[in-house]
């Protein structure tokens, strides 16, 4: 079965990777759908949020069958169009639940498409892209919670 873990990943953090990493674990194909969350202000273009990605996961997950591929419009169109059979996503807290589980219900209305939700593991619970940006933007060290790829391509910006 082919798998999608579609986000923002404004930036990718090591909460995102273990969730992609587990999915790796349980699906044939991963595609990690980098999408628009027209509800945030973003740090990176969507198109280099995709390079970053890619990076990390040659680094953190050589070997390991995942793609970074650029998602536009909706999850739905894009898994229908590239034969994907489930979303993959990671919720941390009771607020994720509820957002995920209103996604989840929407696009299985929409086209039939399922979503499986995990739990974060632990060690990753508190790790937010909007908390990192926010830690990036007033120069702070955000080296614990992303891949060191994204940590130097953050760098890089400054
Ligand atoms: N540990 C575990 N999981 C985490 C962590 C962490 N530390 N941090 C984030 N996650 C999970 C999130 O809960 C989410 O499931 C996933 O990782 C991605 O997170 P984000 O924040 O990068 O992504 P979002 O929530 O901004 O992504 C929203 C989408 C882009 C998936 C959504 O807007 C979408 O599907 N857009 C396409 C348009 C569409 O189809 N819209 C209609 C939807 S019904």
């Amino acid at each position: 079965m082919k798998a999608i873990c579609p986000g923002s990943f404004d930036p990718f953090t090591h909460g995102h990777l273990d969730i992609v990493a587990r999915t790796a674990s349980m699906f044939n194909e991963v595609v990690i759908g980098v999408g628009r969350n027209s509800a945030k202000n973003g740090l990176f273009a969507p198109e280099e949020r995709v390079e970053m990605i890619s990076e990390a996961l040659a680094a953190e997950l050589p070997g390991v069958a995942v793609q970074a591929r650029l998602m536009d419009g909706l999850l739905v169109d894009y898994c229908a169009a590239h034969g994907i059979d489930i979303a993959v996503k990671g919720v941390r807290f009771a607020a994720d639940f509820d957002y995920e589980l209103q996604m989840a219900q929407m696009n299985r209305k929409l086209s039939g498409l399922d979503t499986v939700l995990l739990p974060t593991s632990s060690e990753y619970g508190y790790i937010s892209s909007t908390l990192v940006r926010d830690i990036a933007r007033f120069g702070g060290d955000i080296s614990a919670f992303v891949p060191a790829t994204v940590a130097a391509r953050i760098a890089a910006r400054d």
